[in-house]
C-alpha cells in the first residue's frame, strides 16, 4: 500500500472532486500535508508542496494530460494524478535488476508522444554469470483508465556493452534534441578504463535514432560497432542531461572524491575520466587535475566539497519569473537544489536550496511549477514535491 498524502493535493488544485473521500483503495492519506510554506526556510522563493511517497523513486515526466510517471527503482512505474490525488500503475514493464545503484531507471515520452504513445525507460538488465548493463526500450504507453496504464510492444533499442560485474555507474539517463535524436548517457560502471575505450560503449553519451539505429552523421560512425553511437566520451557516471532553448547539450555528472562536474556535451569530445579529473579517487589515489591534459574537455563548473547531483531541467517556464534558461539540479548528499545560470558556454553555481532531503529528479510541470523527487535513504522520503513561487 503507497502512502499518500491527500490534502496537498486537494491543497494544490481549485475544484477536484473526491479530496474529501479517500475511498479509493489505492491511496490512504496520513501524516501532516498541508503545504509548506518555507516554513524551514524563511525567505526561499519558492513553497512547497508533498504528494506522498513513493518506494525509490528514480525519475518523472508528465503525460499531455497532466499525470505523471515516476519510476521506482525495485521495478514499478506509477501514474500519479495530481489534481485528484488518484495513483495507479503501469502494466508491462521489463524485469530489471534491481540493487544498488540499478533497477528501473529513467522515463521520457517520444517527442511525437501525442501521436505515436512512445515511453522510453532505462533500467539495469541481468546478463550472464553475474553481469549487467544498463538497457533502453520503448513501447506504446495506452492510458485509458484513469489509474492504470499499459506498456506494449516493449522493444530494447540500447545497450551497455560490455555487461560487468558490479551494480553501480549505470548512468542511463534519456533525452530527446530536438531533431528527434535519441541521447542516452552511459555510466562507466565502477570499470574506470573503458570511458575511454571505444570498443566499449561505457563512459560515453551516445546519439541514436530514436529506434536506436546509429546515425551515418555521428563522429565516430566510421569506426563501426559501438563506437559508432559514441558523441562524446571520459564520462564518469552521468546522471543528468538537458538542451538548452539554444539546442547546446549539458551534462552533469557524479565526479570521484571533490570532482562532480557540469559539462558542455560538444561533438566528439573527450572529457578526460579516469585519466584526469578535478577530484581523486575514493580510495586515496590521485587523479591529474584537468588543467595537467588541455587536450581534454574540462567541465564548465566542478564542484568540491561535492553536491552528488542527480536530475536536471533547463528551465522554460513562466511561473518562475527570471529562471527562464536556468538549470535546476539535485543534489543527494547535498541534500539540495541548486540553480545554474548559463553564459553561452559558461555555466555557474547561482544558487543553492537546502532541501532537507535527498534530491534525486527534477522536473518541469505543464503550468511551469518545479517539480522534485527525493531519494529514499539516509533519512529522506521518496516524497514528491511541487515548488511554486512563495508569492504566487
Ligand atoms: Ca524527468
Ligand atoms: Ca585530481
Amino acid at each position: 500500500m503507497k502512502r499518500w498524502l491527500l490534502s496537498a493535493a486537494c491543497a494544490a488544485a481549485l475544484t477536484v472532486s473526491g479530496c474529501n473521500t479517500p475511498s479509493d483503495a489505492q491511496r490512504t492519506a496520513a501524516g501532516p500535508s498541508a503545504p509548506q510554506a518555507s516554513a524551514d526556510g524563511a525567505g526561499r522563493p519558492f513553497s512547497v508542496q508533498e504528494f506522498g511517497g513513493f518506494s525509490e523513486p528514480w525519475a518523472m515526466t508528465f503525460l499531455p494530460d497532466g499525470r505523471l510517471l515516476v519510476s521506482e527503482k525495485p521495478g514499478t512505474l506509477r501514474v500519479v494524478d495530481p489534481s485528484s490525488g488518484r495513483m495507479g500503475s503501469v502494466s508491462g514493464l521489463p524485469a530489471v535488476d534491481h540493487g544498488g545503484q540499478g533497477g528501473l531507471g529513467d522515463v521520457v515520452l517520444h517527442p511525437g508522444f501525442a501521436s505515436n504513445r512512445l515511453l522510453y525507460i532505462s533500467y539495469a538488465e541481468a546478463g550472464e554469470n553475474d553481469t549487467r548493463g544498463a538497457a533502453v526500450a520503448r513501447g506504446r504507453l495506452d492510458c485509458a483508465q484513469p489509474d492504470a496504464c499499459t506498456l506494449s510492444g516493449l522493444e530494447v533499442v540500447w545497450r551497455q556493452v560490455p555487461k560487468v560485474g558490479g551494480r553501480g555507474h549505470y548512468g542511463h539517463r534519456i533525452a530527446f534534441d530536438a531533431d528527434g535524436k535519441l541521447w542516452i548517457s552511459s555510466g562507466e560502471r565502477q570499470k574506470f578504463d573503458p570511458a575511454q575505450d571505444m570498443s566499449a560503449n561505457l563512459g560515453k553519451i551516445v546519439r541514436l535514432n530514436d529506434d536506436g539505429s546509429v546515425p551515418s552523421d555521428n563522429p565516430f560512425a566510421d569506426q563501426g560497432g559501438v563506437a559508432a553511437q559514441v558523441w562524446s566520451l571520459g564520462h564518469r557516471n552521468p546522471l543528468g542531461l538537458a538542451f538548452d532553448a539554444q539546442g547546446r547539450l549539458w551534462n552533469h555528472e557524479m565526479g570521484p572524491k571533490g570532482g562532480d562536474e557540469l559539462n558542455l556535451v560538444e561533438r566528439g569530445a573527450n572529457y578526460g575520466y579516469p585519466i584526469v579529473s578535478n577530484g581523486d579517487h575514493y580510495d586515496g589515489r590521485t587523479i591529474p587535475d584537468h588543467d595537467t591534459r588541455p587536450e581534454f574537455r574540462a567541465p564548465a563548473i566542478t564542484w568540491n566539497p561535492v553536491i552528488s547531483p542527480a536530475g536536471f531541467i533547463i528551465y522554460s517556464g513562466t511561473l518562475f519569473d527570471g529562471w527562464r534558461g536556468d538549470g535546476f539540479i539535485g543534489g543527494l548528499s547535498s541534500k539540495s537544489l541548486v540553480r545554474i545560470e548559463f553564459d553561452g558556454k559558461q555555466a555557474r553555481e547561482a544558487e543553492r536550496w537546502d532541501m532537507g532531503a535527498r534530491i534525486r529528479e527534477v522536473e518541469q510541470g505543464p503550468d511551469g511549477a518545479i517539480w522534485l523527487l527525493e531519494d529514499e535513504r539516509d533519512g529522506s522520503q521518496g516524497r514528491l514535491l511541487k515548488l511554486v513561487p512563495a508569492n504566487g
